[in-house]
């Protein structure tokens, strides 16, 4: 278990509004700082979630382009934009993201409830995204939420192929309520489900943040943490910022003798090109 760790900063998500969360990320300016910190404490890809003026999520495309440009510029981090958005977002708006050209998307391997809500990706959907990427060079992150839709991702690979760098990226959500739960026997149940040379990164949602961190680390696995996933850091205290969330997961990962990889080692690691120039 030589290789370091990939970590995955999600800092927005769709889920918990501005009131609630203040210092959740929101605005353009406060997505770009919260990158910055976050890659000087390790992080080496952010998964985004945009929000409009008034902080609710959105899929507008110009708001995608700019967002991922601005990143880009600020940062080395690979910019990864989801295709997930909030449960209410139509599948064309979710397919158009990738006109913004990140680097990497989500993919979600099936419909799941989610809370009190449904987050649906139908199979037809799933191939759409799969092969739009597959076209345009987009690095898929499937999201597994779970065990059954591992299945469905060894479906989706055996019909229509690899994505096109070849390489096969997993993050296992663990934790919805409605998906899969967060602990090291779920975790167990699922790697042996992935597929041969895939890599794999776990996102532990809420209480299940911890179990999931500790029990991907000891497995070789990478990580994704974020206030898309928990605004609490431990029990009855509240997240200061996605930066505190990833240094507590560069810290552990050096612990494990996994020390976090550069956002250029998590390039080659994924087979993702090499950064784009600002201009281009
Ligand atoms: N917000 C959830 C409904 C993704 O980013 O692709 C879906 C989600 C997954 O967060
Ligand atoms: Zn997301």
């Amino acid at each position: 278990m030589s290789t370091g760790t990939l970590i995955t900063v999600a800092p927005t998500g769709a889920e918990h509004s501005k009131a609630d969360v203040p210092n959740l990320p929101v605005t353009l300016e406060e997505l770009v700082e919260t990158a910055r910190d976050c890659e000087r404490v390790g992080a080496a890809m952010i998964h985004i979630h945009i929000r409009d003026d008034d902080a609710r999520p959105t899929l507008d495309i110009k708001r995608l382009t700019d967002t991922v440009a601005a990143v880009r510029e600020q940062t080395s981090l690979i910019v990864q934009l989801s295709t997930g958005g909030s449960v209410t977002d139509p599948e064309e708006d979710r397919l158009r993201v990738l006109d913004a050209m990140p680097d990497s998307a989500s993919c979600s391997m099936g419909t799941v409830n989610f809370g009190d809500d449904v987050f649906m990706n139908r199979w037809g959907f799933i191939v759409e995204l799969h092969k739009r990427m597959q076209e345009r060079g987009i690095l898929p992150e499937y999201e597994i939420f779970d065990l059954g839709q591992l299945t469905t991702l060894h479906r989706l690979l055996d019909k229509h192929g690899l994505p096109s760098g070849g390489h096969v990226h997993v993050d296992l959500v663990m934790g919805v309520p409605g998906g899969m739960a967060g602990d090291t026997e779920t975790l167990a149940a699922a790697l042996r489900l992935i597929p041969e040379g895939a890599t794999f990164s776990a996102t532990g949602v809420g209480r299940a943040t911890l179990p999931v961190l500790f029990g991907a680390l000891s497995a070789g696995g990478h990580v994704r943490v974020g206030m898309e996933d928990t605004v609490n850091y431990a029990r009855g205290e509240r997240v200061k910022d996605n930066a505190q969330l990833v240094a507590r997961a560069s810290g552990l990962a050096r612990i494990a003798q996994r020390p976090p990889v550069t956002p250029d080692e998590a390039r080659t690691l994924l087979g993702v090109a090499a950064r784009p120039s600002a201009s281009a």
